[in-house]
C-alpha cells in the first residue's frame, strides 16, 4: 500500500496544539502506514520563499509552506475566514465577498498545489481536509496527478440555495469535483450536496450511489468525525482533572453546574446561550443561588470584525445578567474568554450536571462527544444538544432543542436539572456508547478505507 500524504491548513507539527481529534486521528494513521503531513507552517513571512520545510517527527514527515502577509490577509482572513467560513455557516449576512480575496485563495491552493505535487509518488493516496483547500485536487490534477484523491469537509454544506450567494461556488465546486470521494459529518450535508450538484450543474446520480457531474465520476458519502474516547475518559480520572473539579467545586459548593465550551465564535450560538440562561432565571426564582452556568470562549480570529463583534455582545450580556441577579455569595455566570488544558476541561466537563452545546450550525461539534466520553458511569450529567449540531444526527438520547428557541432552551436546561437519576444514566449510556463506537479512529479508517476502495480513479 502506498503512502498516505495529508493535506491540511494546519498541522501537528511540533509546536502546535497536537490534541485536538483531527490531529490525533492524522497522526495515528500517518503513524500507522507511513506518509507524509503537507501544510501551512503558521509562520507570516514578508517575502513569498518558494520552498517546503521539509522534516521527520518518528515515522510521520511534515512539508511545510510558509504564507506571504498579503496571502494570509487574502487567503486565510479573508476569503477562507470572511466569505467561505460564514457562508457555509448559514451567515450570509456576515460574508464579505472580495474578488481580489479570491484571488489570493486561488493563488494559493495553486502554489500549494504545485508544492504538493512535487512530494507525490505514483502509488500515494491524497488526503485534503477543510475549507481552505476547496481547489487542491483540481490544482493535483491540472499538473498531470491521476491517483486517488479524498477530501473532507469539516464544516456543514449549506442548502444549495445559500451556497448559490457565494459569486464563486461554480468555480469552487468544478474544482472540487475533480476529488474521488468527497466525505462530510452528515447525511444532511450529503444530501445538500449532491442537491446542489445536480440543480446547479446537472450531476446525474447513479444507480450505485455515485455522481456523475463535469464529466467526471465521484463519491459523495457521510463520514461522522468521533473523538478519542478512551483518552477523555481517562483525562477525566487524571490529577489535573481533579484538581480543576476540586478548584471549582469549591467555589460552587452544592450549587448545580451548567457548562458550555466553545471557540469564540458566531457559529456557537453563545448570544442565544447566555440568554436562554437568562430566561431559565427570570421565569424561575427557586433556581437563584443554586446554579451557576460555566461558559468557556476562547478568542479565536479576532482581527475579524464580526469575532470583536461577538466579544463585544458577550462581554455585555454577561455583565446584564450578572449584573441583574449575582448576590453577595453567588454570581450566576462565570465567563472565561480563555483557553485551559484538555485535562483541565475533563474534569470541569465531568463536574457539570448539564453539557450546554447549542450551535446555531455546526459541522459536527467535538466538544458534545468530549462531554459524555468524560461523566462519571455511576452519576452521568445530562447534554443538551442543538438540532443544528452534525452531532445531533447520531446523539438523539441529548435533550434536543432549537437554540433560537430561548424559551425552549431554557426549558430543556431545567429539566436536564430535575432529570431522575435513572434517565440520566439510561441516556448517557446510549450516549457514551455510540461515543466509543463511533470513535475518530472508527472515522479515519472508514474514510481511507472507503478512497481506498475506489477503483476509478480518473475517468
Ligand atoms: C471544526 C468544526 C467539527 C475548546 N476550548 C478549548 C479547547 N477546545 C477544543 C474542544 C474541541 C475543539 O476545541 C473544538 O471542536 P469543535 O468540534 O467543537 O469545533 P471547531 O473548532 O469549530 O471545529 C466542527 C470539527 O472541526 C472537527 O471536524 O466538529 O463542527 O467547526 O476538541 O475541546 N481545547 C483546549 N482548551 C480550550 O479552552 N485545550
Amino acid at each position: 500500500m502506498g503512502r498516505l500524504i495529508v493535506a491540511s491548513n494546519r498541522t501537528a507539527a511540533p509546536g502546535e496544539d497536537r490534541a485536538g481529534g483531527l490531529a490525533v486521528a492524522v497522526w495515528d494513521a500517518l503513524a500507522e502506514r507511513g506518509g507524509v503531513w503537507f501544510g501551512w507552517s503558521g509562520a507570516v513571512v514578508a517575502q513569498e520563499s518558494r520552498g517546503l520545510r521539509i522534516f521527520a517527527v518518528g515515522a510521520v514527515d511534515f512539508a511545510l509552506a510558509d504564507l506571504t502577509g498579503a496571502e494570509h490577509a487574502g487567503f486565510y482572513l479573508g476569503y477562507a475566514n470572511r466569505a467561505l467560513w460564514p457562508v457555509f455557516h448559514y451567515r450570509v449576512d456576515l460574508a464579505e465577498f472580495d474578488d481580489a480575496a479570491f484571488d489570493t485563495y486561488a493563488a494559493v491552493n495553486r502554489r500549494f498545489g504545485r508544492l504538493l505535487h512535487g512530494l507525490l509518488r505514483r502509488d500515494d493516496t491524497v488526503w485534503i481536509h477543510d475549507y481552505q483547500f476547496l481547489l487542491l485536487g483540481q490544482e493535483l490534477r491540472n499538473h498531470g496527478w491521476q491517483g486517488r484523491v479524498g477530501f473532507f469537509l469539516h464544516i456543514p454544506w449549506p442548502a444549495p440555495e445559500v451556497l448559490a450567494a457565494l459569486p464563486q461556488h461554480a468555480r469552487l465546486a468544478r474544482g472540487l469535483a475533480e476529488c474521488d470521494l468527497i466525505g462530510f459529518q452528515t447525511r444532511r450535508d450529503v444530501g445538500n450536496f449532491t442537491r446542489y450538484m445536480v440543480e446547479q450543474h446537472g450531476a446525474e446520480a447513479l444507480p450505485d450511489g455515485r455522481l456523475r457531474v463535469f464529466g467526471r465520476t465521484l463519491r459523495a458519502a457521510a463520514f461522522p468525525i468521533g473523538i478519542d474516547a478512551d483518552d477523555v475518559m481517562r483525562m477525566a480520572e487524571s490529577t489535573e482533572a481533579r484538581a480543576a473539579a476540586h478548584r471549582l467545586g469549591r467555589i460552587i459548593e452544592n450549587r448545580a453546574l451548567v457548562i458550555g465550551v466553545d471557540r469564540m465564535d458566531y457559529s456557537k450560538g453563545l448570544p442565544q446561550r447566555l440568554q436562554a440562561f437568562g430566561r431559565l432565571l427570570d421565569e424561575h426564582e427557586g433556581l437563584h443561588g443554586r446554579v451557576n452556568l460555566l461558559q468557556i470562549a476562547p478568542p479565536s480570529r479576532e482581527t475579524v470584525d464580526a469575532y470583536r463583534d461577538l466579544r463585544e455582545e458577550l462581554d455585555r450580556l454577561t455583565g446584564r445578567i450578572n449584573g441583574d441577579y449575582s448576590d453577595l455569595d453567588w454570581t450566576p455566570i462565570r465567563y472565561l474568554a480563555r483557553g485551559y488544558p484538555r485535562e483541565m476541561l475533563a474534569g470541569l466537563y465531568r463536574l457539570a450536571r448539564v453539557g450546554l452545546v447549542t450551535p446555531l450550525h455546526d459541522g459536527m461539534n467535538l466538544v458534545a462527544k468530549e462531554y459524555v466520553a468524560a461523566q462519571d458511569p455511576a452519576d452521568p450529567g445530562v447534554l443538551i444538544l442543538s438540532h443544528f449540531a452534525g452531532a445531533a444526527e447520531a446523539m438523539d438520547a441529548a435533550l434536543l432543542v432549537n437554540p433560537h428557541d430561548i424559551t425552549g432552551t431554557a426549558d430543556a436546561i431545567r429539566r436536564a436539572l430535575e432529570m431522575p437519576a435513572d434517565e440520566r444514566l439510561d441516556r448517557w449510556q446510549v450516549l457514551n456508547a455510540g461515543v466509543h463506537q463511533n470513535d475518530v479512529a472508527a472515522w479515519r479508517r472508514s474514510f481511507l478505507a472507503a478512497l481506498d476502495g475506489m477503483t476509478e480513479a480518473v475517468p
